[in-house]
C-alpha cells in the first residue's frame, strides 16, 4: 500500500488497523469471513474504473469487451455452482437482491409471509422500518416455543388462513437445516412464489453440506461474503421465466452501474467454491459449530433449539445473569468479537437482547479445528465469569493473542516474507 501510505496517510492508518484488529481478533460474527487474497486482487483491480449499464453484450456504453468477460464469467460459474437456470450477479447486497425479487413478485401493499426478526429472520424480511415490511402486509411466523425450531404444520397455517402472495425462507440467526421442500408444498397449497434467502448458508449450499434450495424456490437471493467466502455483495437465482423482468428490475429499476471490480471478485469465489478444499471447509465449518455447541452447553450455557446444523449458534444468555449487549462489550475486552443478538420470544429489546450469535465460517478459514473452538468456548465461559475480574480478562485476552498468532489471516503472505 505504498501508494495509499504516501497519498492518505490517514485512510492507510485505518486500513493497517484494520489489518491487525482482524489479525488479533476471534472472529466470530456469524456473518463474516475473510476473502482469499485472489478475490481480494480482483475487487482492488481496475475495473472500478468501468461503467457498464446494462448486461453483457448489451450494454449502454462502448469498452466493456472485457468487463463484458468478468461478468460471463461470474454468471456461468454461480449457475454451474447451484444448478441455476439464471442468475444475476449485479445485486450490490443482499438487501437490494432482496429488494429486486419483492418488486418482481408482488405488487405495493401484497401479502408476504416471513420470519420474525426476533426468531431469526432479516430487516428485508418485512421490518417495518425496512422497505419490505413499508410496502408489504406482513405476516410473520416464529418458532415453536418448545423445540425453538421452524414448526411447518404452523407456517402451513398461517399460509391457508392468510394466503400471501409470497412465502419467505430463509434467515439470519437460525441454526437449524430448513425444509425447502416442505415450504414448496406449504407455497403450492397457499398458491404462493416461494422466495428463499440463502444468504447465510449460501457456502453450505454451494458444497452440499445443507440442501439446496434451487429447484423448490420460485427465487432465491443471496449475499457472496458471509459462508461462500467472496467479495461483499449479492445476487439472486431463479427459473428462465423471470429473467427478463428481474433483469431490468436490477438495472435500471433499483440500481445504476454494475460494481465490475466486485462482480469480477464474485466470479473468483465461484470458482474457489467449486473445488474439494471449499467442500472441506463447509464439513469443518459445521463440524466446528456442533463442537461449539457441546463445549458451551458443558459450561452450562443454553443453546436455543439446543443444537446446529450450520455454520452458526444461538447462545441464551438468561441464565447466566448477563445480557448480550454486556457479554458483546465484555467479550470485545478479550478480543472476541460476537454480535448480541434476539432470542426467540426475547423479553429484552433489540438493542439488549439476551442472546449472543456466534458463527464458525471465520475462524474455519484460519484453519481452526475442533480443539482451538472447544479452547474458545473455555475463553467464553471465563469471561462471563469473570466479568468484574480485569485481570483475569487481560489473561484471556493474552491466550487469545497466542491463539490468533497461530493461526495467521493470510499464511500465504507471511511465508513471502
Ligand atoms: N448483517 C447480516 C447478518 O449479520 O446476518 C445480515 O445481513
Amino acid at each position: 500500500m505504498s501508494y495509499l501510505k504516501n497519498i492518505d496517510p490517514q485512510i492507510y492508518r485505518v486500513i493497517r488497523n484494520e489489518i491487525s484488529r482482524q489479525e488479533d481478533n476471534l472472529e466470530l460474527i456469524a456473518s463474516e469471513n475473510f476473502a482469499s487474497l485472489a478475490v481480494l486482487e480482483a475487487q482492488g483491480s481496475v475495473l472500478t474504473n468501468k461503467y457498464a449499464e446494462g448486461y453483457p453484450r448489451r450494454r449502454w456504453y462502448g469498452g466493456c469487451e472485457f468487463v463484458d468477460d468478468a461478468e460471463q464469467l461470474a454468471i456461468e460459474r454461480a449457475k454451474d455452482l447451484f444448478a441455476a437456470e439464471y442468475v444475476n450477479v449485479q445485486p450490490h447486497s443482499g438487501t437490494q437482491a432482496n429488494m429486486a425479487v419483492f418488486f418482481c413478485a408482488l405488487k405495493f401493499k401484497e401479502t408476504i409471509l416471513a420470519m420474525d426478526l426476533s426468531c431469526g429472520g432479516h430487516l428485508t424480511h418485512g421490518h417495518p422500518h425496512n422497505y419490505s415490511g413499508m410496502f408489504y402486509n406482513v405476516v410473520a411466523y416464529g418458532v415453536n416455543k418448545k423445540t425453538q425450531m421452524l414448526d411447518y404444520d404452523e407456517i402451513e397455517k398461517l399460509a391457508l388462513k392468510f394466503k400471501p402472495k409470497l412465502i419467505l425462507a430463509g434467515a439470519s440467526a437460525y441454526s437449524r437445516e430448513i425444509d425447502f421442500k416442505r415450504f414448496r408444498a406449504i407455497s403450492d397449497k397457499a398458491g404462493a412464489y416461494l422466495f428463499v434467502d440463502m444468504a447465510h448458508i449460501a457456502g453450505l449450499v454451494a458444497a452440499g453440506i445443507h440442501p439446496s434450495p434451487v429447484g423448490f424456490a420460485d427465487f432465491v437471493s443471496s449475499t457472496t461474503h458471509k459462508t461462500l467466502r467472496g467479495p461483499r455483495g449479492g445476487f439472486i437465482i431463479s427459473k428462465n421465466k423471470f429473467a427478463r423482468k428481474l433483469d431490468s428490475l436490477v438495472f435500471p429499476g433499483i440500481q445504476g452501474g454494475p460494481l465490475m471490480h466486485v462482480i469480477a471478485a464474485k466470479a473468483v469465489a465461484f470458482a474457489e467454491a467449486k473445488t474439494k478444499e471449499f467442500k472441506a471447509y463447509q464439513e469443518q465449518v459445521v463440524k466446528n459449530a456442533r463442537q461449539f455447541c457441546e463445549s458451551l452447553k458443558n459450561k452450562g450455557f443454553d443453546i436455543i433449539s439446543g443444537g446446529t446444523d450450520t455454520h452458526l449458534l444461538l447462545v441464551d444468555l438468561s441464565s447466566r445473569n448477563i445480557n448480550g449487549k454486556l457479554a458483546q462489550e465484555l467479550l470485545q475486552k478479550a478480543n472476541i468479537t460476537v454480535n448480541k443478538n434476539l432470542i426467540p420470544f426475547d423479553k429484552l429489546s433489540a438493542s439488549i437482547t439476551s442472546g449472543i450469535r456466534l458463527g464458525t465460517a471465520a475462524v474455519t478459514t484460519r484453519g481452526m479445528k475442533e480443539k482451538e473452538i472447544a479452547l474458545i468456548a473455555d475463553f467464553i465461559d471465563r469471561a462471563v465469569k469473570n466479568r468484574d475480574n480485569p485481570q483475569e480478562l487481560a489473561k484471556i485476552k493474552k491466550e487469545v493473542l497466542d491463539l490468533t498468532g497461530k493461526f495467521p489471516l493470510y499464511p500465504e503472505l507471511k511465508n513471502n516474507g
